[in-house]
């Protein structure tokens, strides 16, 4: 039998299709962390602004973006020395320790991503909300990530429908679902001549695939971390946070330019707020309780995929490295907040780097 994919595609893909073109009629409330009290207002605002949701149909692959290839910039032989040797020094990485910046390369596409390593961490916060408290140990692989949220730019560049509401080429693309980012990085895989990770039918990811696709939770907030084990990857330090992201306290209520604020440890920018970010996982509050320990990639199936980082709209405590939100890959719900959804992508370490 044809496998069908999580619950959580089917219904995103089948509301893309229902709503093409259509008119948004109805937001209902969000998710609690990203709800504010001035939200509704926002929203009614927004409401007169919008015009049509979900502008991905059917059509998950087959986009025939064409440009030339940029030459990879860093030497692939001594990126793999300094990486391997940067491997090393990070097992068993703790707060403050994390001196040096890990290896970026450019990508043919030209974007620049940072080489994670290897390592483990303890992944969720005993302090946190219920879905954080089962704090465990978890491995992950290195892996190569975006050093910033994808862009509108980025969009452009693929020849890919910008859904953002606040338009710029260097803001963070918004108001983009699970399925658009999956759609995206096909996109920019078949670009580099990489092989896709999504199955376009089944929304299935291919871990073993060497093209670009979404973070799993366990990677992203490990990369978010960056070897800290505080609430942010900066330190515990709240008042510290405005110099690190944008949230609701400072981003006078619209996206900013990807890597205004400090990066982290590992040289990723807007960890942090800004956008929240889509994660490859479907989400299940109780995962935590029954995960791998080495390099998890969430509950075989559910109704909503995870969020991390929270966003130019959202509280403090939303941006924690280890807070977890969810939301329907399809916004089935109209979410209120889905000009504050983004993501970034990550991809395989290339074995001739
Ligand atoms: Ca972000």
């Amino acid at each position: 039998m044809k496998p069908q994919g999580p619950v959580a595609f089917r219904q995103g893909k089948e509301l893309a299709e229902r709503q093409k073109g259509a008119e948004v009629k109805h937001f209902p409330v969000c998710y609690p962390p990203l709800r504010q009290p001035n939200e509704l207002a926002e929203g009614s605002v927004f409401l007169k602004k919008s015009r049509k949701v979900c502008p991905w149909g059917a059509s998950f692959g087959g986009r025939g973006a064409i440009y030339q290839f940029l030459v990879e910039i860093a030497p692939c032989g001594l990126m793999l020395a300094i990486f391997l040797s940067f491997v090393g020094c990070q097992k068993n990485n703790h707060a403050g320790s994390s001196a040096r910046l890990p290896p970026t390369i450019t990508t043919k596409g030209g974007l620049e991503m940072v080489l994670v390593p290897t390592g483990s961490f303890q992944m969720g916060s005993p302090g946190g909300k219920e879905d954080e408290r089962s704090v465990h140990t978890v491995t992950v692989d290195s892996f190569l990530m975006d050093k910033y949220e994808v862009t509108q730019a980025e969009f452009d560049r693929l020849q890919l429908p910008n859904p953002s509401h606040f338009k710029g080429p260097t803001l963070p693309v918004e108001q983009v679902t699970w399925v658009q980012a999956a759609v995206y990085c096909n996109a920019r895989s078949k670009a580099e001549g990489l092989t896709p990770c999504y199955n376009e039918d089944t929304a299935a990811c291919d871990f073993q695939a060497d093209g670009y696709r979404l973070p799993t939770e366990a990677e992203w907030e490990y990369a978010c971390r960056a070897g800290t084990d505080s609430d942010f990857g900066f330190g515990s330090d709240v008042r510290k946070l405005g110099d690190y992201g944008w949230l609701a306290d400072n981003s006078s209520k619209k996206t900013h330019p990807v890597g205004e604020k400090r990066p982290n440890a590992w040289g990723l920018f807007d960890m942090h707020g800004n956008v929240a970010e889509w994660c490859n996982d479907v989400y299940d509050k109780d995962y935590y309780r029954a995960s791998p320990a080495e390099n998890p990639h969430g509950p075989a199936d559910g109704k909503e995929y995870v969020l991390r980082g929270g966003s130019w709209k959202s509280p403090a405590e939303a941006l924690r490295s280890s807070s977890r939100l969810a939301e329907s890959p399809g916004f089935s719900d109209a979410c209120l907040a889905r000009d504050a959804i983004g993501f970034r992508c990550v991809r395989k370490v290339p074995i001739s780097q």
